[in-house]
């Protein structure tokens, strides 16, 4: 089967060839199934809010119905299917915080669920301004932090707690404009009213609400998610790891953690490095147990313990395709329901644990925080017990994996920036001076966050690559999360070495910090942790992040929470470049508010762009347009 969109990576071919030789279904057979997709889902001029419809509007004006039955033009049809899909990508993000924040909630001392950052504990809970902070017995101070943090969901007054990160312009900027966020649920909750028929019909009033939504996800749920993983599970440090289906190994029993919540694969790693485990894969002919991650969990656990990463969203089903996969163990959100199909074709067997993420088709091992790790220990057994299943004749592992380095969380990255702080000039320690000094003095140029997932309507990998590769050569700094990270650490990006292919001030700036031009700060929650980054650097510099030399983009994004990870990068300050346009062009007047008018009064806006070279241009004018502007 060759498929032009995956001409860019190795493995691919040989991999569907293989799929097709053994029968196995995979996305590309789904996808050309598909034929065309539908032009009015596309330009988002479908309703489906009411059943008076389905009602679809001419996504070009003149031509077919205007309006929906109710009366609803374009732009507000798009508006609103929009702002769902904001609403959407912030509850997925959320609710797993809030999962993160209960297990923080039943920690103690003993474990499996235990403080692994006590300094970070302290530190976020003096943010919070509990009192005695600093002196607290520690699981005190957990719990009543946990407890706080589950009212950032449901308070009925006030706004995040983390806004008051961002300095003091930006927060104003937020106030003026009615978009700092409120509790999480309400947000989410209010946005669906608002959306629900015969409510808001004013396109630019779901524009804004979208983004509060959306906000409370990125200064809410997100940074929860981040922030409340470090304290249980440690904060990243810099590791070796290595990447792609290479490192799934034939002679060990192959378990891949796959999903986004670290409280299950946590304690799937715990669990399989429990000797018995190992002496029982032994007794069954295998070497031992070899845990892959797959999407974000993948990162969480590369992140924290240089766990190797299989692969990136597309790659779930050639994982599996290799034929020597024992078990995929799922918790939520990017999983394939077609995988429990797949498996059956192999001797994989594919667990589900969440209810909120039920998938039939194999076996359901509910997980919950209070059984954590005997769920695991359940789930571990049953791949290792499933070793002697596996079938050799089927058995065909790409020979191709990437050394690579990981776990650059803001603590870590200020640690490496310490290394060169200026005594001379009498710089303090532990703060991001030497990279705004390096970004001002124009050794580099700026920094760019590249994010999100694949999507089939760009070539896989490519389009983040030659993003990435185009962007470190111009001497702009990246950081990635994601299934962007993933690419970046199978084109070995995400290594020392990749200083040679930058320009020489990022060059030199990687040779004297010790870091490659690509860092991985973790998954999609943790584009928090690149909020915070910016954020830290624009108050270093006493200005709105919106006048700094820094982008989002998102080359490949699909699903919901990309959406939401959008809006609030731009409710941010930050310019964000698309690589695959959101299903808005329908509603002309939104799609300029999108990518102009909301420029006016949030600071920043929406770029549009298939090609990743012109994408890469247009981000170089616009990053030197705001050097001038700064006057540096
Ligand atoms: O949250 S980048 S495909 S795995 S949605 Fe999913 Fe997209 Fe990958 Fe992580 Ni993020």
């Amino acid at each position: 089967m060759s498929n032009e969109v995956l001409n860019y990576d190795k493995i691919a071919e040989a991999s569907l060839a293989k799929a097709q030789r053994d029968g196995a279904e995979t996305m590309w057979d789904r996808r050309a199934a598909q034929k065309t997709q539908c032009g009015f889902g596309e330009a988002g001029v479908c309703c489906r809010i009411c059943s008076m419809g389905p009602c679809r509007v001419s996504p070009v004006p003149g031509k077919g119905a205007e309006r929906g039955i109710c009366g609803a033009n374009a732009d507000t049809i798009v508006a609103r299917n929009f702002a769902r899909m904001c609403a959407a990508g912030t509850s997925a993000h959320s609710d797993h915080a809030r999962d993160i924040v209960h297990a923080l909630h039943h920690s103690k001392a003993e474990g499996p669920y235990k403080v692994r950052d006590e300094a970070k504990l302290r530190r976020i809970a003096a943010e919070w301004e509990i009192a005695d902070a600093d002196t607290k017995e520690t699981y005190a101070l957990a719990h009543e932090l946990a407890l706080m943090a589950l009212e950032e969901f449901g308070k009925p007054f006030g706004t995040q707690r983390f806004l008051k990160r961002a300095p003091k312009a930006r927060q104003e900027v937020w106030a003026r404009e009615n978009i700092a966020p409120r509790a999480i649920d309400m947000e989410v909750t209010t946005l669906m009213h608002s959306t629900h028929m015969g409510c808001a019909a004013d396109y630019e009033s779901l524009f804004r609400r979208g983004m509060r939504t959306s906000m409370s996800d990125g200064w809410g749920g997100s940074m929860i998610g981040t922030e409340f993983s470090d304290i249980l599970y440690g904060t990243p440090t810099a590791r070796a790891s290595s990447s792609n289906l290479g490192v799934i190994d034939a002679e060990m029993v192959n378990i891949m953690v796959h999903g986004h919540d670290p409280n299950l694969s946590e304690m799937v790693v715990l669990a399989a490095q429990n000797p018995e485990m190992v002496e029982l894969a032994k007794s069954k002919g295998a070497k031992g147990i070899n845990i892959v991650g797959m999407c974000c969990t993948g990162n969480e656990m590369t992140m924290r313990h240089g766990i190797k990463i299989a692969g990136n969203f597309y790659q779930q089903e050639m994982a599996i395709i290799t034929g020597a996969m024992e078990a995929v163990v799922v918790d939520v959100q990017c999983i394939f329901p077609a995988l429990p199909e797949l498996a059956k074709t192999y001797h994989t067997r594919f667990v589900s644990t969440s209810p909120k993420a039920k998938i039939a088709g194999d076996i359901f091992i509910e997980f919950s925080e209070a059984t954590g790790l005997d769920n695991a220990a359940e789930i571990v057994k049953l791949a290792v017990e499933n070793f002697p299943n596996r079938d050799a004749s089927k058995v065909e592992i790409p020979d191709i994996k990437q050394d690579t380095m990981v776990g650059y969380s803001v603590e870590t990255i200020i640690e490496h920036l310490d290394a060169v702080v200026n005594s001379q000039l009498e710089d303090e320690l532990g703060t991001v001076k030497p990279l705004t000094d390096v970004i001002y003095a124009g050794v580099i140029r700026g920094a760019a966050g590249v994010v999100g997932c694949n999507n089939p309507k760009q070539q896989h990998d490519y389009a983040h690559i030659t993003v990435m590769e185009e962007l470190i050569k111009r001497d702009v700094i990246c950081v990635v999360t994601g299934c962007a990270a993933q690419a970046a650490a199978k084109a070995g990006l995400l290594t020392l070495e990749a200083k040679d292919k930058c320009g020489r001030g990022l060059k030199e700036v990687c040779e004297r910090v010790n870091i490659p031009p690509v860092l991985h700060m973790g998954s999609c929650v943790d584009i928090s942790r690149i909020l915070h980054i910016v954020n830290l650097c624009a108050d270093q510099r006493g200005v709105d992040p919106a006048l700094l030399p820094v982008v989002g983009i998102a080359p490949e994004w699909m699903s919901e929470k990309a959406v939401a990870i959008a809006n609030y990068v731009v409710g941010s300050g930050i310019n964000t470049y698309l690589g695959v346009i959101p299903p808005v062009l329908g509603g002309p007047n939104f799609t300029k508010l999108m990518t102009e008018d909301c420029h006016e009064f949030i600071g920043a806006h929406f770029v549009f762009e298939k090609d990743p070279i012109v994408m890469v241009d247009k981000i170089m004018e616009d990053m030197e347009a705001k050097r001038v502007a700064l006057g540096i």
